[in-house]
Parts: structure tokens; sequence; C-alpha cells
């Protein structure tokens, strides 16, 4: 049997936490054995580079310096999680992937799209998810959501111009790759966002066993 790799993304606030906590209730209750797994994290040495990356004491780390680090974590997610677990047939959802760096390096940063792409074949040797739940907030409203939570890691401090051309750049890959993106308004009550997730995870479900 085909594992499956499910991506959830979204910029400041979209409540991704929330939705995750969510969807394990629920898939925990209906048997469906998800793997979760996390970026830049779920590894060993990915859970430190994620602590220096998102250190609000590091100001200065280069744009290039971010996006190395968050491949460098990714490249290993790839080889000790993901590969093994889908070989195995399980389905893993993992908190954001390559579109990511896309996002937030790519649009927020504005470092090239050619040396993510470069990267990014290095990193997951062409592992792409089967299905990207992105959730969509505006920026004013996704940020007053967040600050309610209080301390902000070292991305997290970013102006608005920064967070609008991450906006930007995940709806635009979602435009690019409809097959693969179900885009998730996340102003909906957290129930309805929920719910509209596992609709598009029971969709794929059935789509792989046809
Ligand atoms: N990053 C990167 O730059 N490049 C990369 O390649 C990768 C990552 C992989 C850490 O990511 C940072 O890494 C992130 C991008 C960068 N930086 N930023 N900014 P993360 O995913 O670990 O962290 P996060 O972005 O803060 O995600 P999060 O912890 O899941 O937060 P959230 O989406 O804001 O979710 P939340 O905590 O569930 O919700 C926020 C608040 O809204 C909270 O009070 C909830 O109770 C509330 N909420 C949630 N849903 C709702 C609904 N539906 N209605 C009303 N209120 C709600």
């Amino acid at each position: 049997m085909k594992g499956c790799l499910i991506t959830l993304e979204g910029g400041e606030g979209a409540g991704k936490s929330t939705l995750l906590a969510g969807l394990r209730n629920h898939f925990e209750r209906s048997g469906l054995d998800l793997l979760y797994a996390r970026e830049p994290g779920g590894t060993p040495v990915g859970e430190v580079i994620r602590t220096l990356v998102l250190d609000p004491r590091y100001r200065g780390i280069a744009a290039e310096t971010e996006l190395l680090l968050m491949f460098a974590a990714r490249a290993q997610l790839v080889r000790e999680v993901l590969q093994p677990a889908l070989a195995a047939g399980r389905w893993v959802l993992c908190d954001r992937f390559t579109d990511a760096s896309y996002a937030y390096q790519g649009g927020g940063r504005g470092v090239d799209i050619a040396y993510i792409a470069a990267l990014e074949r290095i990193a997951t040797e062409g592992l792409k998810p089967d299905l990207t739940l992105l959730l969509d907030i505006s920026v004013s409203h996704g940020r007053a959501r967040a600050n309610e939570r209080g301390d902000s890691d070292r991305i997290e401090v970013e102006h608005d111009d920064f967070f609008e051309r991450v906006r930007s750049a995940y709806r635009a890959r979602a435009q690019a790759e409809p097959h693969r993106f179900h885009v998730i308004d996340a102003t909906l009550p957290a129930a309805s966002v929920l719910q509209a997730a596992v609709v598009a995870i029971d969709a794929l479900r059935k789509r792989i066993a046809a």
C-alpha cells in the first residue's frame, strides 16, 4: 500500500496548531493511523536547528543562511522520518514542508526561487505532498490572533509587508497546483476549519483506495 504525505501550511495566526490538535483527536477516534511531523524540526538534529533559526537573539541571520537551515532540517526529516514511513505505507501529516520555504524565504525574504528549487531537489529527492491544506487568513486578522499568544520568535517579529508577501506566495502556489492544494478559509470557526480538513483528507483516502 502506498503511503501518503499531507502537509499543513498557513501564515501567522492561521490556526495550524489548533487544527492539528483537532485532526489528531478526529483520526485517533476514526482509526486512521497518522504519523505526525513538523518543520523546521521533527528529528533530533532538526529540533536543534529549529531552536537556532527561531531564536530572536540571532536577528542578524542572513536570508540565505535561514534558507539553508530550513533545508538542512528538511533533508534530515526526509531521510530519517518521511521516506521510511512512506515506504512502509504510513500516512504522514507534516506541519509545514517545502511550500513554507517558497513562501517565507522566497516570498517574504525575496530569495531567488531558483536557489530554493535547487535545494528542494537535494533535500527532498523529489518528495512532494499528496495533499496540502493551506489555511488562508488576512495578515491583520492572523496577526491579531497570534499577538494574543505572547512571545514572538525571530520570524514572527517581521513587519506586515513581509507577511503580505508570504501570503501572496502561498496563494500563488495554491493557484498553480490546484490538484495538490486545498485552501481553507481560516477565519471560519475552528470546528468548520476542522470539518473542511477532514473532508479533504477523506477525499484523498477514497482516491487512494479506488
Ligand atoms: N518557516 C520558514 O520560514 N521556512 C520554512 O521552510 C519552514 C518554516 C518550514 C515556525 O513555524 C516558523 O518557521 C514560522 C515559519 C517558519 N514563522 N513564522 N512566523 P511554525 O509552524 O512552527 O509556527 P507558527 O507559524 O507560529 O504556527 P502555529 O504554532 O501553528 O501557530 P498558528 O497557526 O498561529 O496556530 P494557533 O496557535 O492554533 O492559532 C493562533 C491563535 O488563534 C490561538 O489563540 C488560537 O486559539 C486561535 N485560533 C485558531 N483557530 C481559530 C479559529 N478558527 N477561530 C478563532 N480563533 C482561532
